[in-house]
């Protein structure tokens, strides 16, 4: 693809600026990744992709220190990798019944759900949280998704879809509130804030039955298991981490992994 001089430009200029920081030894995480945003041809351009920044798109000067970059830094991570396996997950607690949601059980004072399902995430440092929202609908007096996972510093709307009134509340150490009774056309939506990891256990205080749980995750990797406990996680930096399997409020079960840039790595629970 040929560049236009408007490109070759801020080609130049970029180059012109990494030679410097190199210069000045100022050669951080983020100074690495110059060389992606070096050469932005048009569409051939995507953040993180894995051709080693197109390195024979590139003039002969970006071109060079690309290299230079790539031979100097062996860590140099451009690429996404991913992470998949299979979580064994505990017997269900009652027999399957077709067309049944699955939902929120506690037993023996440990609360899971029913089927079994798992939640995988990835711990690590991944910078601070943007503000999110989200919905966690209740319809036919149950909670739609029974089981939410969030990162920390998310708005949980909680929308009532039913003719009858709804009154979510929680005790949990993570989150304590009480949304009071509300109707379907309560505006605006009552919401909640959760602002610290931990197990968030919901009730409704007028249909006992009701249960729900909020998963509040330091980490913004994370993924709900399939019933059989498969997963995957993508788009995950390269680096040494902990990978967690929540399958309960009693189980959390973890292996220390390495990613690598633009691989796949299979990690099986237990
Ligand atoms: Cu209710």
């Amino acid at each position: 693809m040929r560049a236009t001089a408007q490109e070759q430009s801020c080609d130049e200029q970029k180059t012109a600026e990494m030679a410097e920081r190199v210069r000045q030894g100022a050669l951080d995480r983020q100074s690495r990744n110059v060389c992606q945003c070096a050469w932005r041809s048009g569409a051939s351009f995507r953040e993180g992709t894995t051709a080693a920044c197109r390195i024979s798109a590139m003039p002969h000067l970006a071109r060079s220190i690309c290299i230079f970059l790539l031979l100097a830094r062996p860590d140099f991570s451009i690429a996404e990798a991913t992470v998949e396996g299979r979580v064994e997950l505990p017997k269900r607690q009652t027999a399957p019944v077709a067309n049944k949601r699955y939902q929120v059980i506690t037993k023996a004072g440990i609360i899971a759900t029913d089927p079994p399902t798992a939640v995988v995430y990835l711990e690590g440092k991944f910078g601070t949280s943007t503000p999110a929202r989200t919905q966690m609908p209740q319809k036919d007096l149950a909670f739609v998704t029974p089981l939410l996972a969030v990162r920390t510093g998310t708005t949980v709307e909680f929308p009532n879809l039913d003719d009858t009134y709804h009154n979510i509340f929680s005790y949990s150490k993570a989150k304590r509130f009480d949304l009071g009774r509300y109707r379907s056309d309560e505006r605006p939506i009552p919401s909640q804030l959760f602002d610290q990891p931990g197990l968030v256990a919901l009730h409704c205080d007028i249909h006992q039955h009701m249960r729900g749980v909020i998963l509040v995750l330091d980490t913004p990797h994370f993924a709900k298991s399939d019933p059989d406990g498969n997963y995957r996680l993508s788009g995950l930096p390269a680096g040494r981490y902990t990978l967690k399997a929540w399958t309960n409020s009693a189980t959390t079960l973890e292996r220390s992994i390495e990613l690598k840039s633009g691989a796949t790595l299979r990690v099986d629970f237990p």
